[in-house]
């Protein structure tokens, strides 16, 4: 299954300032998110798969894949389109054995060591972080920056994605390090405009040659 992983958005429903989760992933996707993880962790069993339900059925209808955060059970029980899981969740290949080969299986990673890991054993993507120091997940991780993510960009051949404290003011040096996209919770869901948010990460992340955004100039490609 082709996936983009451009712009990838993470869920936070304590991130939202007056408005639903659903207005705004649908704002979120319409500005140009192309993946969609659901990472609800104060969520009950009951109420995480009636979002969950909601959720795949919006996304779809935007060619949206779903993935679920950490909770396999709920992926398999809303015939989400992958899972995603962290070094201290389910072991990998009991994730990728349960979940079966057609699903997409995401692994987070902070080093070499986990992304071979990661690559070695059933996932089809890695997430790589803390990037930077980010005010929405407590990590307990050192920032492994983007020299961290150029590391283990080089040392696996999955997709690469990097998640923690990305934004705008560092897109650009993050897109240098030659990763495969952004995966990102405040700097869409806590904006005023999300779906200009959204749109700025989008066109910032595919632009080619030389771009402007408030006080950066880059000129990579
Ligand atoms: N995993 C590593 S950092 C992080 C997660 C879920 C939080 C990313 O949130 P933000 O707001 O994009 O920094
Ligand atoms: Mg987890």
């Amino acid at each position: 299954m082709f996936v983009d992983y451009s712009l990838y958005l993470v869920t936070g429903r304590g991130m939202l300032r007056d408005i639903s989760l659903y207005q705004a992933v649908e704002k979120a996707i319409k500005g140009g998110v192309a993946l969609l993880q659901l990472r609800e962790k104060d969520a009950g069993s009951g109420e995480f798969y009636n979002i969950a339900l909601e959720m795949k059925k919006l996304a779809n209808s935007y060619g949206v894949p779903l993935i679920i955060n950490d909770r396999l059970d709920i992926a398999l029980a809303v015939d989400a389109e992958g899972l995603h899981i962290g070094q201290e969740d389910l072991p990998l290949e009991v994730a990728r054995k349960l979940l079966g080969p057609g699903k997409i299986l995401g692994y987070s990673v902070s080093n070499v060591t986990e992304a071979v890991y990661g690559e070695k054993n059933g996932a089809d993507y890695l997430g790589a972080g803390p990037v930077y120091h980010t005010g929405s997940k407590v990590t307990g991780i050192e920032p492994i920056g983007t020299a961290g993510l150029k590391k283990i960009k080089e040392s696996v051949s999955i997709p690469i994605v990097g998640i923690g404290g990305i934004g705008m003011a560092n897109i650009a040096e993050v897109k240098k390090s030659g990763i495969d996209g952004i995966s990102v919770i405040s700097a869409i869901l806590a904006s005023d405009d999300i779906e200009a948010a959204a749109k700025e990460l989008k066109s910032a992340w595919n632009a080619k040659g030389v771009w402007y955004s408030k006080d950066i100039i880059w000129k990579g490609v």
